[in-house]
């Protein structure tokens, strides 16, 4: 299989993570890639090509275009308001406040924050346009026959919604790649999101459509981020009631009770019937995972690629999250290894 993949991920490099009230260097950092990289390279699991360069069509479809512009301008701004540290959200809109975007860069960045653990960074922007590079090269070798592909996306994308960043995610790469692939004629696409997070922006750009169909596997909200959405009663609105599918999950769950929602999902993304697969691969499901509360072990990452294969779909896998680094090699690399063997 041909893994996407681009060097620039490293200009998004943040020293700061809000977390427990203190500021550590941040989970989602660059060195994830070594280790994933390094595992593809022990198993020969094929080429790693570069991205061609972006398209931004078909991310202005998800994306609101403020929010793109903030986005581009958030780090020169910050820093031109005289600020020392890396950029990080500390006000919101929050209820029965103006749900308007104000001129100062403190208060753009809570309006387009849903969380304040992502700081932004001088090299963030680039390196979240690399990411959605790759996701948009990886659908296009979808689009051109490929039975299966790894966009090796940094940062993560899922949690990025229409108009909102946070949890480590700038771009939707995901939901980009998606759309790309309507854009390419392809009529229905499924999105499966086995991260552990709930895919709340994947969710809310899909969520009034019923063209792009999407399933979550996640940490129970009440328990853990993105708290606010992730919910089973969200199942869509207009004329996406029905075409999103949320199976949370409590602490401890293990991969038998994990698997039979896998199978629940898959079951859904069969009666869609798409044209193509999109999964959203984040692997902070392992049992080690610092932030995380499944308990899946390095060998059940093999059958969860050997369930995904049996969809018999064309597969676009998209890097997600995952934060146990130093085995993050072996269960993402395992995931696609097991979509291989069937
Ligand atoms: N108690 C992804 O996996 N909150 N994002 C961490 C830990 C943010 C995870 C708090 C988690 C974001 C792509
Ligand atoms: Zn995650």
């Amino acid at each position: 299989m041909e893994t996407i993949y681009s060097e620039k991920h490293r200009l998004r490099d943040a020293q700061t993570e809000l977390y427990g009230g203190e500021l550590v260097y941040p989970f989602e950092r660059p060195s994830r890639m070594d280790y994933i990289l390094d595992r593809l390279n022990t198993v020969k699991l094929g080429s790693i090509t570069a991205p061609d360069p972006l398209d931004m069509v078909p991310v202005m479809a998800v994306h609101d275009a403020g929010y793109v512009a903030f986005l581009e301008r958030a780090w020169p701004d910050w820093v031109a308001a005289g600020f020392k540290g890396e950029a990080i959200a500390a006000n919101w809109p929050a209820r029965r406040m103006a749900q308007t975007c104000p001129d100062h860069i403190d208060g753009q960045l809570g309006y387009y924050a849903l969380a304040a653990e992502t700081s932004i960074t001088e090299g963030t922007w680039a390196a979240a346009r690399a990411g959605a590079a790759v996701a948009l090269t990886g659908a296009r070798r979808i689009q051109d026959g490929a039975r299966g592909c790894f966009a090796l996306c940094r940062p993560p994308g899922h949690h990025a919604a229409f108009d909102m960043y946070g949890g480590y995610c700038f771009l939707n790469n995901a939901a980009i790649a998606a759309q790309n692939l309507r854009g390419a004629g392809l009529a229905r696409i499924a999105v499966l999101d086995v991260d552990f997070h709930h895919g709340n922006g994947t969710q809310d750009i899909f969520y009034d459509r019923d063209d792009v169909l999407f399933v979550s596997l996640h940490g129970e909200p009440q328990q853990t981020f993105p708290y606010y959405l992730g919910y089973a009663a969200e199942i869509g609105i207009g004329a996406g009631v029905g075409y999103t599918l949320n199976l949370p999950m409590p602490p401890g769950t293990g991969f038998d009770a994990w698997r039979r929602a896998l199978g629940t999902a898959l079951d859904r993304v069969a009666e869609f019937g798409p044209d193509a697969l999109i999964v959203s691969l984040g692997v902070d499901t392992f049992e080690t995972d610092p932030i995380s509360f499944f308990k899946l072990r390095s060998a059940d990452f093999v059958t969860m690629g050997a369930d995904i294969a049996q969809a018999a779909l064309p597969t676009l896998f998209v890097m997600e999250g995952g934060y146990d680094i130093t085995e993050i090699g072996v269960n993402t690399v395992n995931v696609l290894e097991g979509f291989l063997s069937r």
